[in-house]
């Protein structure tokens, strides 16, 4: 308490101010007759006064207070304005921060015309002045209890006119009412810049703004190198970013047009104290004053962790906190340099590991996701979320599309180009970004599509405890061999009817797709010479494909057996081939679908008790449209 008095040296005159207008008239009007002396104690400062260290000026709700000040044990000092009703000395602007007064015997504030406001020292030279692109006749400065101070012409009650204003030119503190953004039309932006020092208020490293690349969101910069920033304004705050949507405090919004861009906050009840502030260590923090303890508690803060630094896991890489190590690739994407990778050095990323075709990509939906960064990327506030993904699916530069406002039933369109960089998990504050992948990459659980295909084919479901059982936990013992995308169990199940189980090996690349493959192709052809599905087990992580279990196994392990190879004679060789034959002819012709298996070979003929070939395993296969009889593929598969 000593110390604030003996900083703010309070020589002010109180006044009995009201806010009735003909009391303020008669005020002015006095004033004009008693020059100097009532002015003085008061919000405004005309071009007859001046103030000097240990004068101030008072708003007139006795909110805010400007005059010199010294913060800390500095002994340089400032112009500035802070808080008058509160115990804790807090500064909220500062008009020389960058150019102290070492000496302030002599020094003036002043409004000269045509309307400029100016501090000069002893000797008369400005050490700080407003700009103003207008003439006043009779300019006046006037601290509002906003704890804006405004230069205007006398009388002018318009705040379209001013000729200038502190909002205009925050430091490192945003008030309620400011405005934080940039103006399209002038060029000006207002952004917060933090201190020095807690003793210095010079312009420190640190800086925040609202970027409006590609579509509005908040940076922290240290110069002009990006530290952290938030997801895109989604309607109801900056995605990623901490801000409490509901709070008894204060409401806030973004304003975004052509003519202007800013973030405001307006306060619920006009007695409650907050303040935002980006502090000499570059930390974003909101302080709320609290009467009973007489003292600033942090009530939000953008406190970084190791996931906020920008791009820390690189293009396509996602950052977890809950994970170790915290980058990850994101799903069917693999790090550019392993090796890398895995010394924790994130920075190159990851990569995809099927290349994309344009033509077949689909999209994949993450969840909980701090968006990519907005620099390349563009948006239509007025289409649908079908919309976006049709505009982003055309463009094959286009990666992901999201809903750009999450607020009103979610609506619009965002879309990146370009890699998608700095991504970050946050449960609960997170959005829905659908990420380009090709068609192969696409998992089976991840698009709708998949869902329905699944349901139309009406595969019987087995449950996981009852393949278990079937396999004695898929013991090692029971393994048959390893297929196109995983290892094969036999199996009994508890009516003894023997299967065999394909299990989805977690590891496998392409398996994902393969499996795909052969649930689609499988459960829509029945015939003698084709492997018969029972069903599937999908549950959790775990993919299985169930059959009927072939007791010869497949022809591989025949033919290519010395002793075995014997006790295949002619007959049963030609019973074999013809089997085959005939499964390709229903395959290529008769089947509904018309399908070419693409990797017929003699392991993928399975053989059942009788020798009855049955052509197994279609990861491969393609279908070809109704009466084609030729195809072109530009790829080449299997063995
Ligand atoms: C401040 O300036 C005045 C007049 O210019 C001078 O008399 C005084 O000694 C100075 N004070 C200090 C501490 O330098
Ligand atoms: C006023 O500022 C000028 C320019 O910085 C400087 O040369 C002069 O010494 C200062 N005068 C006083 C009294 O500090
Ligand atoms: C406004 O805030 C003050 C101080 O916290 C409190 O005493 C008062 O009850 C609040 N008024 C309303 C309407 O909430
Ligand atoms: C947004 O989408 C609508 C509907 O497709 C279209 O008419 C309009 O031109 C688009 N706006 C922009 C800026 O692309
Ligand atoms: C795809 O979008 C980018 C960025 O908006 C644009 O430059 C490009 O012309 C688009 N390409 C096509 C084929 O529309
Ligand atoms: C099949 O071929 C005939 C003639 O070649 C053509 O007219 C017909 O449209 C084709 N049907 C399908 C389903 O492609
Ligand atoms: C396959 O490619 C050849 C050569 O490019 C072309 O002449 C032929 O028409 C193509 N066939 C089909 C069915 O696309
Ligand atoms: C060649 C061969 O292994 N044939 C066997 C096929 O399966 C039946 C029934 O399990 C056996 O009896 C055959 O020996």
């Amino acid at each position: 308490m000593d110390n604030i008095e003996f900083q703010r040296k309070h020589h002010t005159i109180e006044t009995m101010r009201t806010s009735n207008e003909y009391f303020t008239f008669l005020l002015v009007f006095m004033s004009m007759l008693i020059i100097n002396q009532f002015s003085r104690a008061q919000d405004t400062l005309n071009t007859t006064q001046v103030i000097t260290d240990g004068e101030t000026l008072i708003s007139a709700g006795g909110s805010f207070e400007l005059g010199f000040f010294s913060p800390g044990n500095s002994k340089n000092r400032y112009v500035g304005i802070w808080y008058r009703k509160i115990t804790a000395f807090t500064v909220v602007w500062v008009a020389n921060r960058d150019n102290p007064l070492t000496n302030t015997s002599g020094a003036v504030l002043k409004v000269t015309r045509p309307g400029i406001l100016a501090l000069m020292n002893g000797t008369n030279a400005i050490i700080w002045s407003s700009s103003t692109s207008r003439v006043a006749q009779t300019p006046v400065a006037q601290l509002l209890d906003s704890g804006n101070l405004v230069l205007k012409q006398e009388n002018d009650g318009n705040p379209e006119n001013y000729l200038w204003q502190s909002f205009d030119y925050p430091t490192n503190t945003l008030l309620p009412g400011m405005k934080f953004g940039r103006n399209f039309v002038t060029g000006h932006e207002n952004y917060l810049s933090s201190w020095k020092s807690s003793e210095d208020p010079g312009t420190g490293d640190y800086n925040y703004h609202l970027d409006p690349t590609g579509y509005p969101h908040v940076v922290i910069r240290r110069g002009s190198v990006e530290l952290q920033r938030s997801g895109p304004w989604n309607g109801v705050g900056f995605n990623g970013f901490p801000g409490l949507r509901i709070n008894s405090i204060y409401t806030f919004e973004l304003v975004f047009d052509k003519n202007e861009m800013y973030y405001h906050y307006e306060l619920l009840n006009k007695s409650v104290i907050t303040r935002l502030i980006l502090n000499q260590n570059g930390a974003l923090q909101r302080w709320t004053w609290v009467d009973r303890t007489q003292g600033w508690v942090l009530y939000l803060s953008a406190l970084t962790d190791n996931c906020d630094s920008y791009r820390q896991c690189g293009a396509y890489g996602s950052c977890n906190l809950g994970n170790s190590p915290i980058c990850g690739c994101l799903t069917k994407f693999v790090p550019r340099y392993p090796e890398e990778w895995g010394a924790a050095d994130w920075s190159n990323g990851c990569v995809r590991r099927t290349a994309l075709d344009c033509r077949t990509d689909g999209f994949r939906k993450m969840s909980d996701i701090k968006l990519p960064d907005t620099e390349r990327s563009s948006f239509n506030a007025s289409v649908t979320l079908e919309e976006c993904r049709l505009v982003c699916l055309r463009n094959c530069s286009c990666m992901a599309y999201a809903n750009l406002d999450i607020g009103r039933g979610e609506s619009g369109c965002l879309l990146w180009f370009g890699d998608l960089v700095d991504i970050k998990v946050v449960y609960g504050a997170g959005q829905d970004i659908w990420i380009r992948m090709a068609s192969s990459d696409l998992g089976w659980h991840k698009e709708n599509k998949d869902h329905k295909e699944n349901k139309d084919l009406e595969l019987p479901s087995f449950d996981l405890s009852t393949i278990s059982k079937a396999t004695s936990d898929f013991s090692t013992g029971k393994k048959l061999g390893e297929g196109g995308f995983g290892p094969v169990y036999k199996g009994t199940l508890e009516d003894g009817r023997e299967i065999a189980v394909k299990r989805l090996s977690k590891t496998s690349m392409q398996g994902l797709d393969e499996f795909k493959n052969e649930v689609i192709f499988i459960a829509k052809l029945q015939h003698r010479n084709l492997v018969k599905l029972l069903g599937c087990c999908i549950q959790g992580e775990e993919k299985m494909l169930i059959y009927e279990y072939m007791a010869n196994k497949s022809l591989d392990l025949i033919l290519f057996d010395q002793a075995k190879s014997k006790l295949l004679d002619w007959p049963k060789r030609f019973q074999i081939i013809s089997g085959v034959a005939r499964g390709l002819m229903y395959l290529h012709q008769d089947s509904r679908l018309r399908i070419i298996h693409r990797d017929l070979k003699v392991s993928n003929i399975l053989l059942d008790s009788d020798m009855n070939p049955k052509i197994s395993d279609f990861g491969m296969a393609r279908t070809f449209g109704g009466n084609q009889t030729e195809a072109n593929t530009s790829r080449v598969v299997g063995t």
